[in-house]
């Protein structure tokens, strides 16, 4: 077994799905209550999902799952912790946790290397704990495989901005601020989830918003000298928080873009000038997320790529399917829109162990 990949898009062989097992509603903490948008059922409620909602969720993870086998890709999942346990750090202290659902949020790999992100809410700081036991059969199987933790935050009230939305503030006041770069975490210390970075080889892109901060991106940057880090900031989106809905790329030269969260000049120059072509992802078939989730409806544009030709998109997300297929990939639609409350889509749900490509320099 082998450890290693540097892009988006190269042949999958090897992957992490997520599961919903004792799946929560966070309870209120800075960073949750920015994310969470104002009219949210969300709102007021938090604790452990209903078990009716996690058996489905569980369902439709696990057929996706061996929907992936039966294409030759290996599947490891994660090993739930306990979940409904609150949690208690010598600064904070948290009434839930979140769960396992979203591998994409916390590891992050590239390359021979798969980094635990330092995470920015409170509720998901021992999250990385359902992935050890998987971390730690890499490490014994592949020599080369690097094994990271990026520093642990301390997350105490001085890395949030005091009160910031905790009202109900209207969506155009998010939007002033976000456009401003004014977000929920401070610069007081290293934060980034690791759905903040895409990665095209030589070059990965990471989103400055509620979930990254400055120092976030400088760290990546100092940890990956090898790389070009192109710090990125999207200011149609109130609630920005991790870069997976608003830009993803499909192949080499193809990139979808978040036709609401218009990618910035210096990026749309960078792929320009490299002959890339940005399509603007088809709208949402949704109106509304499902209830209880705290993503956007552009998870209809969280795809999984199975390799340059083939990706996978949620069934009934059919504007996105058909604008795929138009673009000539091979479209393989699965069934996951009632697992999205538990952390998202089809790249959410995932994490890369190994795809057959190198670190090859698309963007030069
Ligand atoms: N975890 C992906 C969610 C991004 C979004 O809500 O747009």
């Amino acid at each position: 077994m082998r450890v290693e990949s540097w892009t988006e898009w190269d042949p999958l062989r090897h992957v992490i799905v997520g599961r919903a097992d004792l799946g929560q509603v966070p309870a209120p903490e800075p960073a949750v209550n920015a994310k969470v948008p104002e009219h949210s059922d969300m709102r007021g409620r938090w604790g452990r999902r209903p078990q009716d909602s996690i058996d489905r969720a569980n369902a439709l993870l696990d057929d996706f799952a061996a929907l992936l086998r039966r294409r030759g890709i290996v599947v490891d999942r994660p090993e739930p912790i306990d979940f409904d346990a609150g949690i208690q750090t010598p600064d904070f202290q948290a009434r839930t946790q979140f769960g396992c659902m979203a591998p994409r949020d916390v590891l992050l790999t590239v390359g021979p290397e798969i980094v635990e992100a330092t995470m920015s809410f409170r509720c998901r700081w021992f999250e990385y704990l359902a992935y050890r036991p998987l971390l730690t059969r890499y490490f014994e199987a592949d020599p080369a495989f690097r094994h990271t933790a990026a520093p642990k935050p301390r997350l105490t009230d001085r890395s949030f901005r005091p009160g910031y939305l905790d009202d109900a503030i209207g969506v155009q006041t998010r939007l002033d601020w976000t456009a401003r770069k004014v977000f929920v975490t401070t610069e007081e210390e290293i934060l980034f989830d690791a759905a903040d970075v895409i990665r095209l080889g030589r070059d990965l892109i990471v989103q400055h918003g509620f979930t990254t901060n400055r120092k976030g991106i400088a760290w990546l940057r100092r940890h990956f000298p090898d790389h070009r880090v192109h710090a990125a900031h999207f200011p149609g989106d109130p609630y920005p928080a991790h870069i997976d809905c608003t830009l993803v790329p499909l192949c080499p030269g193809l990139i979808l873009s978040n036709p609401t969260r218009p990618l910035p000049e210096h990026l749309r120059s960078l792929f320009r000038t490299n002959d890339w072509q940005v399509v603007e992802a088809a709208p949402p078939a949704h109106a509304e997320p499902p209830p209880l989730c705290y993503s956007s409806v552009w998870l209809s544009m969280n795809v999984l790529m199975l390799d340059a030709r083939t990706v996978c998109v949620e069934k009934t997300e059919v504007h996105q399917a058909e604008q795929l297929d138009r673009l000539g990939f091979e479209v393989v639609p699965v069934a996951l829109r009632d697992a999205y409350p538990f952390g998202g889509g089809l790249h959410c749900c995932t994490a890369d162990v190994y795809r057959a490509g190198d670190r090859t320099d698309y963007l030069p």
